[in-house]
């Protein structure tokens, strides 16, 4: 019989992966996350994008905070579905992976519009479980369904993807193993879309607001610079980038003014507005 701790170790191989593990496996209550997801059961970790209807913050002031809660969370989604508009064509018999997948919502989201089978993986056991509860609720397990495995070693068939994306994860990865890992797991054709936060070369080091983010999050932020380098390296070739940072400041403002910020609201808007960070989606192709 395999036990727990010997699954661990296959699935959490250095001491910086089990430290990522324990911050999601501990962070169980987290009302940035939780009281946003609560509105529809779509449970994201990651930010958001476009302008906040500023009439949020107008009305009355017992609700007001509802009102802002529900204006995050569909920044939220806007960002996953832009994500997923650059996934290009996807057939129902196709299947996806989402790399690093949290609570489940862009899988959701995924098979959703294409009728997919969505595969996620993570190394936090709590979300995997989490997650995996959501699809059942959902009615859809068989189609989505969420492992306890890390995404530079997947041990899914070699070419048997036809998308792949990664929803604010390559921070906590090594790029090169983790492009390696994808480009064996994409059919030739195949399509990766990240979106990410990184450093920009331009501007130097890391700049004290990263640092920051780092910190808080317990992730290594990587230059732009280094996205195209691990990808070229591994036949992947970029048919996208876009500049998202301009769309996301408007969810930090309005995020900073709702009961649920957490303190790192002002190192994203420091890095933002400074240009020492992008929020950048790239889509690549396998080639
Ligand atoms: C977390 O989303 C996202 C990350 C930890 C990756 C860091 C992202 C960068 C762009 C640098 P979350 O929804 O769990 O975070 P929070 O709890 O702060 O909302
Ligand atoms: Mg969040």
């Amino acid at each position: 019989m395999t036990t727990t701790s010997s699954v661990d170790s296959q699935v959490l191989r250095t001491n910086y992966q089990r430290a990522v593990a324990t911050y999601w496996n501990t962070n169980q209550r987290d009302p940035v996350n939780l009281r946003l997801g609560e509105i529809d059961g779509l449970y994201h970790h990651h930010y958001g994008i476009g302008e906040y209807d500023p009439s949020v913050l107008a009305g009355p002031e017992d609700t007001r905070d509802e009102r802002i809660i529900a204006e995050m969370h569909r920044l939220e989604t806007a960002q996953a579905d832009v994500l997923l508009d650059h996934l290009g064509a996807i057939e129902p018999t196709d299947r996806l992976l989402d790399a690093g997948s949290g609570r489940g919502g862009t899988s959701f989201m995924a098979h959703g519009r294409f009728g997919a089978r969505v595969d996620g993986v993570s190394i936090s056991e709590y979300q995997v479980g989490f997650a995996n509860e959501q699809a059942a609720d959902r009615g859809v397990a068989e189609q989505v369904r969420f492992h306890f495995r890390n995404m530079l070693d997947t041990s899914f068939d070699t070419g048997a993807l036809r998308g792949i994306w990664t929803n604010e994860t390559t921070m906590y990865v090594d790029l090169f193993e983790l492009y390696a890992e994808f480009a064996r797991l994409l059919e030739y054709g195949g399509r990766y879309v990240c979106i990410t936060g990184c450093s920009n070369d331009v501007t130097g080091l890391r700049s004290k607001a990263v640092s920051r983010i780092d910190e808080h999050y317990t992730c290594n932020i990587h230059p732009r610079s280094e996205y195209f380098k691990a990808l070229a390296a591994n036949n992947l070739a970029p048919i996208n980038v876009v500049d998202l940072t301009a769309k996301t400041i408007p969810y930090w403002e309005l995020r900073a003014r709702s009961s649920v910020a957490t303190g790192i609201e002002q190192a994203f808007l420091t890095a933002y507005r400074e240009g020492s960070f992008h929020y950048l989606l790239i889509a690549a192709d396998r080639i």
